[in-house]
C-alpha cells in the first residue's frame, strides 16, 4: 500500500478543564464525522485521541494533526512533550462554565514554560449555542486573550457555529509563520476559508 505523502504536517491540541467539548469539537472537525447527527453523550476521554486534516496550498500539501487531550492528562509529562512540539493549541473553556475559564488562566502559566516560539494559540469558548446558561461574558474571553496575545472566538460545537473558523484562525496564523515557501503568501493561506457559516465573535 503507498503511504501518503505530505510535504509538511502541523500539530495542534486541544486542551482545558473536563466536559467542556474538547471531543466533540475534535469530531466536528474531523472532515468525515462533521456530519455526524448531534447527541448529549458524554464519554470522557481517556488518554489522547487524534484526527487529522489535509489541505492542499499552491500544489503543497499540508497536513494538520488535531490532538485531543483528557483533561487528567494535560499535566502528566507526555502532554508536555506534545506541547513542546505543538505548532497550534486551542485552549478551549465552556461559555456556561465558570470554572473551565478560570482553568485556562492556570493552564497558560503552566504551559508557558514548554510552548516553542513559533507556537500560535487560539482561546475557544464552546457552547455558544447556550447563550441562557450562559456564565462568561465574550467581553471577558476578549480581554484574556488580548493579554496572552492569542486569538478569540465562540463556537459551538452541536450547530457548528465557528468551528471552521477556529481551525482556519489557528491554521492562517500557522501557515503565515511559517517557512513553507508558496504557502506563507497571505492569499495562498486563505484559500483555506470556507463559506459554510459565519463566526459568531472573531477577533
Ligand atoms: N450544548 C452543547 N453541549 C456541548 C457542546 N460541546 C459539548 N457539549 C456537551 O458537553 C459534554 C462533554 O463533551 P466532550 O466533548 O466529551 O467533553 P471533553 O472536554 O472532551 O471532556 P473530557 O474528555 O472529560 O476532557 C457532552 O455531553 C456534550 O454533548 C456544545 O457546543 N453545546
Ligand atoms: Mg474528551
Amino acid at each position: 500500500m503507498k503511504a501518503v505523502q505530505y510535504d509538511v504536517k502541523y500539530n495542534l491540541l486541544l486542551l482545558g478543564q473536563h466536559s467542556i467539548g474538547k471531543s466533540k469539537l475534535k469530531q466536528r472537525l474531523t472532515p468525515s464525522e462533521n456530519n455526524t447527527h448531534w447527541n448529549n453523550d458524554y464519554f470522557p476521554s481517556i488518554g489522547v485521541d487524534f484526527t487529522f486534516r489535509d489541505e492542499n496550498i499552491n500544489k503543497k500539501k499540508i497536513r494538520f494533526y488535531i490532538w485531543d487531550f483528557a483533561s487528567n492528562e494535560q499535566s502528566r509529562s507526555f502532554a508536555k512533550s506534545y506541547i513542546q512540539k505543538a505548532d497550534g493549541i486551542f485552549l478551549v473553556y465552556s461559555i456556561t462554565k465558570r470554572s473551565s475559564f478560570s482553568y485556562i488562566e492556570k493552564l497558560f502559566e503552566e504551559l508557558k514554560p514548554y510552548l516553542s516560539e513559533k507556537a500560535q494559540l487560539i482561546l475557544v469558548g464552546n457552547q455558544c449555542d447556550e447563550e441562557e446558561n450562559r456564565a462568561v461574558g465574550t467581553e471577558e474571553g476578549r480581554v484574556l486573550a488580548k493579554d496572552r496575545n492569542m486569538q478569540f472566538i465562540e463556537v459551538s460545537a452541536k450547530t457548528k457555529e465557528g468551528i471552521m473558523s477556529m481551525y482556519q484562525l489557528l491554521a492562517e496564523r500557522i501557515l503565515c509563520e511559517g517557512q513553507v515557501k508558496g504557502v506563507k503568501e497571505k492569499g495562498a493561506v486563505f484559500s483555506l476559508r470556507q463559506k459554510d457559516e459565519k463566526a459568531k465573535c472573531y477577533s
